[in-house]
């Protein structure tokens, strides 16, 4: 099949049966579901890989600047769906399928979720690649081929209990294997120095070598033009140490071996904490060497020279997790080309750019330097001397503040500190909303700040629209469609058009009924995997996010207990029918998180055995929440819980998910809440709670939850729930939590938290107001587009253009 000649039935047919027949040897009549799934996606995937050649080629002739993306993590999902939708081949693959009695929904089913992520971070890289490629920009993301992804969640009697992800079965069809692009990366052993004339030879000896092989996939655009290529590497030993083989050595040689394929067996599971491992920094060197490595070789295979390599490369880092590019960089200028330190260092400083995405001191990583030593001599020897400069230059700078200094150091009491390398080595940091880049500029970042103002940038996240309003959502898409025209597909900005019609009766019926009509949708679904009968016309009040006590599921939950006796005390009350779902995921070695878990799942049950109460207010925990059953409950939530306390979420990605869909955001003034509010207005979103300087106000005077404790009886109530146990089960370890030290002042906004429910209750029995309110967030939902988030990191942090002009 041609590429750049639109695509007809016949020949789409045509190079299925190909498919079939080729590759697994039967005819469409005998084939089955996983076999059409395959043979689909072989078929996507050369379409792609071919369309890519050709954006490549375009690239290469323009000697367009290219963007790399470094991360650890890219929480794709499925990509059947997406690439057909993105190619404009949907329609046809529907028919073609038809004709073969077979529907392509079920064949989308069939795909695994690509979970090589834990939650915001990762998924956040999968949405820029979406708008890296729609904006014609040429780009690649590296990572990693985990074969096992993020764990599945299954749930027994509430307790999170972890199972293997092998997503490679059914995940590979879109990987195409570059064996002739591996490279070799070297762990362990020491340094060897030596002078031959004036030149300074640096060798690493005894080391241990693992080679990594690249598996590339296409990630197309909004117009099937540009193409992006995640470049995700897997570890293979480089075949057996024959030396320690013939000395008899037969079991320490397999046992290298199969040390070398750990390093990509698995995807670290904590969020937002790190872990001291020593897997984990091999982990992070063996992504960011191979990585290093390729986009050098690339860059020197066009230009034959570094020197114009800040002009020709933007390499981001998502987090400090690939902040070892720094120094990889520098390893390979100083001895392998035999540059000079300052030479080499100003190049890197002008190609590299870190991007924060969190503010919990528990997640800042740090190395202890005797394993960081021990695994990575000769970079441990550059990330020296780059403390070494850097500190001399910090010292002149702040008149010889060695306390400054010290905050500021890349090693100090025996501690490799990666942010402050990734601060240190890059030209721009930027923190994912206004209110994270401030507080980077006023807090975790401040000395830097006022040493290096320039640059601290702030670029407010995005998420890949097409995806989560487009696809997941074709009901509200067709009505958009209908009345602003196709346009707002490829430039979100057009949503706003759609406020014109907030007080247009037909128009807020329809989206009433299409928002009905996804919660039915829903509630089946849910009632095939839970057996839970959710009632359609409640209130769909939605949590979905990682679990993490500064995310705050406790407050969600300690709410629903105040409700749950306010119903017993006041059975005639009016209260609105409300389904609570929550989603969430907890790092299998957080004991509190698992614990919130199982209370949430414990207040479900006792609600349903309750036959005063089930009927008013029930919760479903949905189990293993991932990204393909976000797509199907995003278009069905009425209202949008994100409610952490303020300061400490630094975006958020859900809330834009969620917004877009039509919900209404309840929430307190943090992360990219605060820019919600500012797009939509008092009238449209609801918050609560401490604002973030009230929060530090708070305490700075000295916080104590008692109080508040004391002072409400309906927390008070619900606390004491936790102690006296519920459905059999206490939960003395969240109360004492809460009551000694409450570190997310939980038990501060609870009181407001109830207030604003109160409101949401009383507002969604106005339909009119309800839907209206909903307009407005679907209207003002086009600023967080990742396009838009793209662009402003080309214009303001990589200065790259796109590809294609409008004629291309
Ligand atoms: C080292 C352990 C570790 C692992 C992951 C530390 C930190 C992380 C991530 C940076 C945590 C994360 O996903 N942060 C989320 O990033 C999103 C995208 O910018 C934001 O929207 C979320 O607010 C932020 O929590």
């Amino acid at each position: 099949m041609k590429v750049n000649q639109t695509i007809t039935k016949q020949q789409f047919r045509d190079a299925l049966r190909q498919k079939l027949s080729h590759h697994f040897g039967v005819q469409p009549e005998n084939a089955d579901y996983d076999t059409y799934y395959r043979a689909l996606g072989l078929l996507v995937r050369d379409i792609l890989q071919d369309k890519r050649k050709n954006f490549n080629d375009q690239v290469r002739e323009k000697e367009g600047k290219q963007v790399y993306y470094l991360c650890m993590e890219f929480l794709m999902g499925r990509s059947l769906k997406n690439n057909l939708y993105n190619l404009g081949l949907e329609d046809i693959a529907r028919e073609v399928l038809s004709d073969f009695d077979i529907k392509l929904e079920n064949i989308y089913k069939r795909e695994p979720d690509a979970g090589l992520g834990n939650g915001g971070l990762g998924r956040l890289a999968a949405c820029f690649l979406d708008g890296l490629a729609t904006g014609d920009y040429a780009a690649m993301g590296y990572s990693l081929r985990y074969e096992f992804g993020i764990f599945r969640q299954k749930l027994v009697d509430g307790w999170q209990t972890e199972l293997p992800d092998a997503w490679l079965p059914g995940g590979d069809v879109w990987l195409v294997k570059r064996p002739n692009h591996t490279v070799e990366i070297k762990f362990d052993g020491h340094i060897k120095e030596s002078w031959d004339g004036n030149y300074h030879h640096v060798e690493q000896v005894d080391y241990n070598a693992v080679e990594a092989v690249p598996y590339d996939m296409y990630v197309p655009g909004a117009d099937g033009k540009g193409v992006a290529v995640l470049r995700l590497w897997s570890a293979c030993a480089p075949g057996l140490d024959m030396n320690l083989f013939n000395q008899g050595d037969y079991i320490r040689a397999v046992e290298r071996d199969a040390m070398a394929e750990v390093i990509t067996k698995v995807l670290y599971p904590s969020d937002n904490h790190r872990e001291g491992k020593s897997l984990r920094l091999r982990q992070q060197y063996f992504l960011v060497s191979a990585s290093i490595q390729d986009i050098i070789h690339r860059h020197l295979s066009q230009y034959g020279s570094l020197s114009n390599l800040p002009d020709k490369v933007a390499i981001q880092l998502n987090d400090t997790h690939p902040a070892l590019a720094i120094p990889e960089l520098m390893r390979i200028m100083l001895d392998e080309c035999g540059m000079g330190w300052e030479e080499a260092w100003d190049l890197v400083t002008r190609t590299v750019a870190y991007t924060n995405h969190t503010v919990m001191a528990e997640a800042l990583e740090v190395w202890p330097e005797d394993l960081f030593q021990s695994l990575l001599p000769r970079i441990h020897q550059i990330v020296q001397e780059i403390n070494r400069r850097a500190s001399e230059e910090m010292m002149m700078k702040t008149g010889g503040n060695s306390q400054k200094v010290s905050n500021m150091a890349i090693i100090s009491y025996g501690m490799v500190k990666m942010a402050n390398l990734s601060v240190i080595g890059s030209h721009s940091v930027n923190g994912v909303s206004q209110l994270h880049s401030q507080i980077l500029k006023d807090t975790v970042f401040h000395d830097f700040y006022t040493l290096y103002p320039e640059k601290f940038k702030n670029v407010t996240n995005g998420i890949a629209y097409r995806r989560w309003l487009c696809q997941s959502n074709p009901e509200l898409t067709q009505l958009l469609t209908k009345l602003i025209g196709p346009g707002f597909t490829t430039d979100a900005s057009q949503l706003q058009k759609f406020g014109k019609f907030e007080n247009d009766k037909t128009v807020l019926a329809e989206l009433e009924t299409i928002k009905r009509n996804n919660k039915v949708r829903l509630s089946n679904t849910i009632q095939r995997q839970s057996g839970i009968l959710v009632d359609p016309d409640s209130i769909f009040d939605v949590q979905v996010k990682r679990l993490h006590e500064y995310k705050r599921q406790h407050l969600n939950a300690l709410h629903i207990l105040a409700l749950y006796q306010y119903i017993k005390e006041n059975p005639n009350a009016d209260v609105k029918p409300h389904t609570f779902i929550f989603g969430a995921k907890a790092a299998p070695g957080y004991y509190l998180a698992k614990q919130i878990i199982q209370m949430i799942c414990k207040i479900g049950q006792m609600l349903e055995k309750d036959p005063q109460v089930r009927d008013l207010i029930k919760i479903v925990y949905l189990e293993d929440y991932r990204v393909t059953v976000a797509e199907e409950l995003m278009p069905a939530a009425d209202v949008s819980e994100q409610i952490s306390l303020a300061g400490t979420e630094a975006s958020g990605t859900g809330n834009m998910k969620l917004m877009i869909n039509g919900a209404i955001t309840l929430g307190t003034l943090d992360g990219a809440n605060v820019e919600i509010h500012r797009a939509v207005g008092d009238d449209n979103i609801v918050l609560f709670g401490l604002k973030a300087d009230e929060v530090d106000s708070l305490k700075a005077s000295g916080y104590n939850p008692m109080v508040y404790y004391n002072n409400n009886a309906y927390l008070r109530g619900a606390i004491d729930m936790l102690s006296r146990g519920i459905e059999g089960t206490d939960f003395n370890d969240i109360r004492n939590s809460l009551m000694n030290k409450d570190p997310y002042m939980v038990m501060a906004d609870f009181e407001d938290y109830h207030r604003a429910h109160q409101y949401i209750n009383q507002i969604y029995g106005d339909r009119d107001t309800w839907n209206k309110m909903s307009l407005h967030n679907i209207a003002g939902a086009g600023i967080f587009s990742a396009d838009r988030s793209i662009a402003e990191y080309a214009g303001n942090i990589w200065h790259a253009q796109p590809i294609l002009t409008k004629e291309d």
